[in-house]
């Protein structure tokens, strides 16, 4: 018999790579979902079983994190061998909004996974991982930031999450129970939602290529990200429940970037070449040049005689609208230990990440402007 998993946040970025991960491995993985007005499942579609297959390997189960006795009915039904609590009201931006739902929802979302395994009498069985973040280094007290580095988090986000660790690493330490935080550096993906940084760029860069966008606004270009792939990171969190004692782990890639040179490789990657002028909400990225070649190879010949007119252009601008109420300005980690203790170590350079993405999300903006459009654009999108 293979291995029982349950998944909270199975519906978001990594919750959709893990339970990829963990089926191929065998696992029947059970998932949360929160009930929306529309599926909401479109990162989990291509596991999707009908209830009526018998041994079906990926298994929903209407839940919140909110709701204690939702939480603990299913537990009890599942029995599971590991719970991935992904769950959570992610955006830090967001978080400054609604500061008392995230609250409910990640902070005390995570004790009530806790108790629930503790009272369902599921301590012995059960192993737990805590999606941690180095959001709850904030205002870097040490770089680059590892397990024993002390914490300082600036936003409603980092403040329940900072709870979310510390309530895991005290039931582990009163009941014995094997409950691990992975103390993940920021990861993206194609799935990455769309209001994230680096999902937000390369879906911008991809319409203004494709002449569907004239250009993009954004928020403080000065921070610096420790970005890796949540293909790597998924693998990281399960092989922390694989190991003989619970412990806390940072995974991170060790290089960090600013959101501003993030941008110029993101446009580099399909032969674009942009310039920052000005500071602050002044500060400017204008067109500079496009390598034909790689743009005709990515993009498409039918695109660039648009794109060759706006040299000299301004194409980012800055809105304060997405400046946060108290920045973190840095974060770089150090994953020595998990990659001495673990094994980990990740697959993709920030270059491939930016590939991956920039591949993706031409390919779907093509598609969103075919079927808007129609015409002569169907050829480049069936190129
Ligand atoms: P994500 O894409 O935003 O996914 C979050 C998931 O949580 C979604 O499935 C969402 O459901 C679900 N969710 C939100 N509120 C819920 C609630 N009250 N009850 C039940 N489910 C709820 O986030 P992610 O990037 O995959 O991150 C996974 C976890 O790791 C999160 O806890 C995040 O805070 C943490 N983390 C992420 C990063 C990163 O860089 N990605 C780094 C460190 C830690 P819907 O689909 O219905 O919205
Ligand atoms: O912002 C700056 C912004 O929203 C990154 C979550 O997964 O990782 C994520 O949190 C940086 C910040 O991610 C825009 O001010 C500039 O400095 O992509 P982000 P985040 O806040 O780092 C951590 C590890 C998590 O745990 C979280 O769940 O980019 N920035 N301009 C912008 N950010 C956004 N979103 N939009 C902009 O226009």
């Amino acid at each position: 018999m293979g291995k029982v998993a349950l998944i909270t946040g199975i519906t978001g970025q990594d919750g959709a790579y893990l339970a990829e991960y963990l089926i191929k491995k065998g696992y029947t993985v059970h998932g949360i979902k929160r009930r929306s007005s529309m599926f909401n499942t479109d990162r989990i579609d291509h596991l999707y079983q009908d209830p009526h297959i018998e041994d079906r390997n990926l298994i929903l189960h209407y839940g919140d994190l909110t709701d204690s006795l939702n939480l603990t009915r299913i537990i009890g039904e599942v029995q599971p061998d590991e719970i991935y609590n992904l769950a959570a009201m992610s955006h830090v931006k967001v978080s400054f909004d609604t500061p008392e739902y995230t609250a409910n929802a990640d902070g005390l979302g995570v004790l009530r996974i806790l108790e629930a395994v503790r009272l369902l009498n599921l301590v012995p069985k059960s192993r737990i991982y805590q999606a941690s973040t180095s959001e709850l280094y904030g205002l870097v007290q040490e770089v680059p930031q590892k397990e024993t580095t002390p914490f300082y988090p600036r936003s409603p986000y980092a403040v329940a999450k900072l709870y979310g660790y510390w309530i895991t690493v005290n039931y582990r330490e009163a009941y014995n129970m094997h409950a691990s935080n992975g103390i993940l550096f920021n990861h993206e993906s194609p799935l990455r939602g769309e209001t994230f940084v680096t999902r937000k760029v390369t879906r911008a860069i991809s319409r203004i290529a494709l002449n569907m966008q004239k250009k993009v606004y954004m928020g403080n270009l000065s921070s610096k990200r420790d970005w890796g792939h949540a293909k790597d990171y998924v693998r990281a969190m399960h092989a922390i429940l694989q190991q003989e004692k619970p412990s806390d782990y940072v995974i991170a890639t060790g290089i960090t970037t600013t959101i501003r040179d993030f941008i110029q490789m993101a446009f580099a990657e399909i032969g674009v070449e942009v310039s920052f002028h000005g500071e602050g909400v002044d500060e400017v990225a204008v067109l500079r040049s496009v390598d034909e070649k790689i743009f005709k190879n990515k993009i498409g010949e039918v695109y660039l005689e648009d794109l060759k007119k706006r040299i000299g252009e301004e194409i980012v601008g800055v809105d304060p609208q997405y400046f946060r109420p108290t920045e973190v300005e840095l974060l770089i980690g150090d994953a020595t230990k998990a990659r001495t203790q673990l094994g980990w170590e990740p697959q993709y350079s920030l270059e491939t990440l930016i590939e991956d993405m920039m591949l993706s999300d031409v390919k779907l903006m093509k598609k969103e402007s075919y079927l808007r459009e129609g015409g002569y654009k169907i050829l480049n999108y069936f190129e």
